[in-house]
């Protein structure tokens, strides 16, 4: 009762000083499996703003919507490469900092490696950072290569031999050609930041090796299917992987799934929060991105998606069990492993499209 009068009262400021927040929405584009239960909710229970929530699995459909232009989003998160030519592109505005104070809970090394994208932070706010890895069914594994075999390198997807024992298993790569070609390249011993058409060719021409053996191209729904146990090897996102392995736990069915950073190193990627110049409520995406850097907010979305984010005040929130898993937070020692991808230009990007289609329709 009581709250309910305060909320009318604040609801009768809001209006005298000038668009009710009632009759606010707020347009979220965000990567699936990327919120935990209950924030934007209580998003809308505290600004009165309402929330659509829509959702991609990949960056170039998000890229494809933004360079169209009038996307009426409010809040988008591009992975920091791709936002890098998106900006370059003029589809941002910049973050009124003064209108985010909780960036002071940001970690300055982590918002530091993101201004390689975005010099001085001026266009994006880390969301949540992780690997492009593997997931493996461990019963799977140990049936085909046995119990002392330890998942630790991409032999097990790039090894011709290897990776055809697991055909009838199931295995699945992620349709993200900037994320894909470098994995091979850096198998085979090239730089995974080539952009020299020959080590592209030579990633691509491992990955049609490959290709008989793999059962589909695909970024989200491997999590179910690794969980359910219809597939046995994904390349991954970090916690999407973490999830499907707590599906499975949850659902007490026997799956065991288990995710690695291979010892040969894997992409380290940030998805950052930005809004785009035509965004229609720029007041309220600035109150979102605030809202989400609050610690004990970025804490629980952690909790829920498994993915490590860039918010050191939120760390003590965060359970144990995923700050201390090194496939979530590397250790020093498997960071120095880890590359950063840089965007394609123009004419790089059009190879990659064009090996990309060649690879997955297999021609
Ligand atoms: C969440 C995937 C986000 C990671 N499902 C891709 N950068």
């Amino acid at each position: 009762m009581h709250k309910r009068y305060l909320l009318a009262t604040v609801a009768a400021f809001a209006t005298a000083g000038g668009a009710a927040a009632q009759d606010q929405t707020l347009n979220v584009f965000n990567w699936s499996d990327y919120i935990a239960e209950g924030v934007l909710d209580q998003f809308t229970e505290e600004t009165g703003i309402a929330v659509n929530y829509d959702v991609y699995d990949s960056n170039e459909t998000l890229e494809a919507r933004l360079l169209a232009g009038n996307s009426g989003f409010d809040v988008v998160v591009p992975t920091s490469d791709f936002m890098q030519r998106q900006i370059a592109a003029g589809v941002y505005q910049p973050l009124d900092k003064s209108r985010l104070p909780n960036l002071e809970h940001m970690d300055d090394d982590l918002m530091a490696a993101a201004e390689n994208y975005d010099p001085g932070n001026e266009y994006g706010v880390i969301y949540m950072w992780g690997t492009t890895g593997l997931g493996y069914n461990a019963d799977a594994v140990a049936e085909r290569l046995g119990e002392d075999y330890e998942v630790d390198s991409w032999e097990i997807l790039f090894d011709p031999e290897i990776v055809s024992q697991f055909e009838d298993c199931g295995v699945t790569v992620l349709d993200a050609p900037s994320e894909m070609l470098p994995a091979a390249m850096n198998y085979l011993g090239l730089d995974p930041r080539s952009t020299d058409p020959d080590d592209l060719e030579a990633g691509a021409a491992l990955l049609e090796e490959i290709r008989p053996h793999i059962r589909y191209f695909h970024s989200s729904q491997y999590i179910s299917d690794l969980a359910n146990g219809n597939v046995c090897l994904s390349v991954g996102w970090s916690g999407d992987v973490f999830q499907a392995r707590d599906r499975a736990a949850e659902a007490e069915n026997g799956v065991e799934v288990g995710y690695i950073i291979p010892e040969e190193g894997a992409l380290q990627w940030f998805d950052m929060m930005g809004i785009p110049a035509d965004a229609p409520n720029p007041d309220a995406a600035h109150e979102f991105i605030n809202f989400i850097m609050r610690p004990e907010i970025t804490a629980e979305i952690t909790n829920y998606v498994w993915y490590a984010n860039a918010n050191e005040d939120s760390l003590s929130m965060v359970d144990e069990e995923i700050t201390s898993d090194p496939g979530i937070f590397p250790p020093e020692e498997v960071r120095a492993r880890l590359w950063t991808a840089q965007p394609y230009d123009v004419r790089t990007d059009r190879l990659v499209t064009r090996i990309w289609t060649r690879i997955k329709t297999g021609q």
